[in-house]
């Protein structure tokens, strides 16, 4: 083509306005795959990237919203004018483009099939288990407790890492409840130096199974009928106590699940475990077996069963709300991380338990937990799905000095997390959804692949090479190397069996039973009572009897009773155990910081004495909030935050009382069936202080009160029950009984 060809007059027109690319240099022999030639010889050491060629060029570095740089600003969509998702702004997003206003719509609106399929595809599948979750952002301090059995560089003294901790119910769609009884899952990313580590536990030690094979058996049982999908996000019904009855290694997380664990509080509120025997290794190579638990600071505390159920109703969002709310109001939930550490030796047992069988737990009374770090929750998700959805857990995210044992659940889970997530978020790059990348450098070689978001550079993506210089190069131990710790495996034949030590099922549920407070038992057998008179079939509440006889006969015995069938006789003589005083939520001091406190008060109760009651619950760290007849300010301009209509005893944990508020306007049965009628004191308030009580909430009151404790069936002289002019004495006997949790003289026990 001669230089007067008018298409090479546009084309070089064009490349003179492309920065550099006129000056270029131009290799004689176009098509060489890198900018250098590689040496002869293998090479030995690593060293910096060499630059793309210089006829490469990649996308500009923009955020997914369009704009550069960092920060939150670019994270967010936001801004003053709609676009398309090119970036287009638009007129109209309100009316189909149609040939005339009464149409027919046009095939060619192109923003109308955007929009419409995006919206199509907004949905991703829900997780097949732990689906309905809440989240947060936190950061993790290690003490350097942990530094004598593990090098992990996060654990070390004063290190602060990142974290984002992920809350779930285990049975339930996402949509479902927060207070089902169920077990709650407690999954925890770091994002160190060395990489992320997840720490993918629950709030319950034990787990149903003891063999990953099983795992899909429990969940298809324990989910909602494969015929009419129900029940919902719960264990009480036919199929769950089938296959638990039969299967009885399911006994011990089964127990838990009945007792109070099974329906937390407050995620704030809630123990983690890793479940698994981990392995630690120090910085010389040693090895030491350990479990992982999180303790948390405001203590274990559960709901009752009661409020629970009105709570399904009342606030389904109940545990997420609270997380949420705490977080926003300044009340960070806070965890000590620790560790039991256990002699890594060939039989990988400790005082007698298997730390291989993840449906034992070692009790704190023989190694005690020692902390190795707090973490802290300090701000809540900014894009529910594009964090708490999105976030990818996996027992094999593992970093230097921490390392697996061969519980052969753990194994199991090793395969599924990874595989559950190709699905879950459509292909295998998962890993650079933001909330899911890790903040060490990424150089694994892993090229494209559905939502590739990378654009990598370099030519070579193998091993060996020398194109690239021989990069990437394998790190030893000395540069942070994930290595496996080398444990040595017996001889062996391949087969499908468990150790023996496995076919224990019934002495730790027994410990536990044996380790639980009066009150906390009759829970346990309330709610077994419960779950199984939701079953139809006799045989199966027959059998899952059989299986408490070898618990405990007084168990047994007593779910019979409520079921009104006999009681069956264990088959062997219960195991001799010694009670773990740890395991029960009733003994124990607590702060009260970041509990609710409901005020109740109207426009008698006195301005001066509202506010001093308020400014003394926050003082004293708890979040106060004023009850009042309508939503209109009480006086001298108090915002009331909840009304006798609204509100429910289930959302606080305490009340204090001013006054005896007559009945609001709207205190009449055809408007709110919560109406009793009564002339003297609105019937929502007496409902609240009467479920308060029942539940055995701390009700403080000044003697204004006296009607409303009259209404509500309280005794003034019952435990817990304050009566005083002095709001400060008031509150102050509040938070010391808010310690406690709940008065718990106020539930006498008949079993013991
Ligand atoms: Fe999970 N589990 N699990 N699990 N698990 C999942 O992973 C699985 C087990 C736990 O907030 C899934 O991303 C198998 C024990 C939590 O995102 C899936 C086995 C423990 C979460 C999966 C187990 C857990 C999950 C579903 C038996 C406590 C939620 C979606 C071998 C130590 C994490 C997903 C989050 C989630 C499989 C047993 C805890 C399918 C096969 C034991 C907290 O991969």
């Amino acid at each position: 083509m001669s230089k007067s060809n008018p298409v090479r007059k546009v084309a070089d027109a064009v490349a003179e306005t492309v920065t550099g690319a006129k000056d270029r240099h131009r290799p004689e022999v176009p098509g060489a795959p890198g900018v250098e030639p590689p040496t002869v010889a293998e090479p030995t050491e690593p060293r910096a990237p060499l630059p793309p060629k210089p006829d490469q060029a990649g996308p500009a570095v923009v955020s997914a919203t369009g704009r550069g740089g960092g920060g939150r600003d670019v994270r967010a969509q936001n801004g003053g004018y709609l676009t398309s998702a090119q970036g287009a702004r638009l007129p109209d997003s309100d009316h189909s483009l149609k040939a005339g206003p009464r149409g027919p719509v046009l095939l060619q609106d192109h923003h109308l099939r955007e929009k419409i399929t995006h919206f199509d595809h907004e949905r991703i599948p829900e997780r097949v288990v732990h689906a309905r979750g809440a989240a947060a952002h936190g950061v993790f301090r290690g003490y350097g407790t942990a530094a004598g059995v593990s090098k992990a560089a996060f654990l070390a003294d004063g290190v602060e890492t990142p974290v984002f901790v992920r809350f779930s119910t285990v049975l339930g769609s996402r949509g479902s409840a927060d207070t089902v009884r169920d077990t709650r899952g407690f999954a925890t990313k770091f994002y160190t130096t060395e990489g992320v580590f997840d720490l993918v536990g629950n709030n319950i030690p034990v787990f149903f199974i003891q063999d990953a094979i099983k795992f899909p058996d429990v969940v298809h049982a324990a989910k909602p009928h494969p015929d009419r999908e129900i029940p919902q996000a719960q264990s009480a019904h036919d199929t769950f106590w089938d296959f638990v009855s039969l299967h009885t290694e399911a006994t011990h997380h089964t127990l838990w699940n009945m007792s109070d664990r099974g329906i937390p509080r407050s995620y704030r509120m809630m123990e983690g475990f890793g479940v698994h025997t981990f392995r630690l290794v120090d910085a010389d190579g040693a090895s030491t077996l350990v479990k992982f638990h999180w303790k948390p600071r405001l203590g274990v505390h559960s709901l009752v069963w009661e409020e629970a159920q009105l709570i399904g109703g009342t606030d389904p969002d109940f545990h997420r709300r609270d997380l949420a709310d705490a977080i926003e109001a300044g009340a960070f939930p806070q965890w000590e991380l620790g560790i039991q550490t256990f002699p890594d030796t060939p039989e990988q047992t400790f005082e007698g338990i298997d730390l291989l069988d993840p449906t034992k737990f070692v009790p704190e009374e023989l190694a005690p937990v020692r902390p190795i770090g707090l973490m802290t929750l300090t701000a809540n998700p900014t894009d529910y799905f594009a964090e708490t959805e999105q976030v990818a857990f996996h027992p094999g995210h593992l970093v230097p000095g921490i390392d697996i044992t061969d519980d052969p659940l753990l194994s199991g889970r090793l395969f599924s997390y990874l595989d559950t997530q190709i699905t879950r978020l459509g292909g295998p790059n998962f890993a650079q959804i933001p909330v899911n990348r890790t903040h060490a450098p990424v150089n694994d070689m892993l090229r494209d692949g559905f939502h590739q978001d990378a654009v990598h550079s370099g030519v070579a993506p193998y091993k060996p090479n020398s194109l690239d210089g021989g990069c990437p190069f394998f790190a030893g131990a000395g540069e942070h190397a994930f290595i496996e710790h080398p444990v040595p495996i017996a001889a062996a034949a391949k087969v499908r069996e468990a150790p023996a030590s496995f076919a224990d099922h019934f002495s730790q549920p027994r410990m536990f039973w044996a380790s639980l407070s009066p009150v906390e038992r009759e829970h346990v057998i309330a709610a077994y009572t419960f779950e199984l008179s939701k079953v139809h079939e006799s045989a199966i509440k027959e059998r899952t009897l059989g299986v408490l006889a070898e618990i405990d006969p007084v168990l047994c015995a007593e779910v019979a009773t409520g079921l009104g069938l006999p009681a069956p006789d264990a088959t062997a003589t219960p195991a001799e155990v010694t009670p773990s005083p740890a395991l029960s939520q009733t003994t124990g001091t607590w702060p009260a910081e970041g509990r609710l406190v409901g005020i109740v008060a109207d426009q008698v109760s006195g301005a001066d004495l509202v506010r001093a009651a308020r400014d003394a619950l926050r003082a004293a760290g708890t979040t106060a909030l004023l009850v009042g007849p309508t939503g209109a300010p009480l006086a001298d301009g108090l915002t009331v935050q909840r009304t006798f209509a609204t509100t429910r005893s289930t959302e606080f944990d305490a009340l204090l009382v001013l006054g005896s508020p007559a009945p609001a306007a709207d205190d009449r049965g055809a408007r709110d069936a919560k109406s009793n009628g009564s002339p003297q004191v609105d019937s929502r308030v007496a409902l609240l202080v009467n479920e308060a009580y029942r539940h055995a909430k701390p009700i403080a009151g000044h003697p204004s009160a006296r009607a409303v404790w009259t209404a509500a069936g309280v005794d003034p002289q019952a435990p817990g029950v304050l009566t005083g002019e002095d709001v400060d004495e008031l509150v102050a006997g509040l938070v010391g009984l808010l310690g406690a949790h709940r008065v718990w003289d106020r539930f006498p026990a008949d079993v013991s």
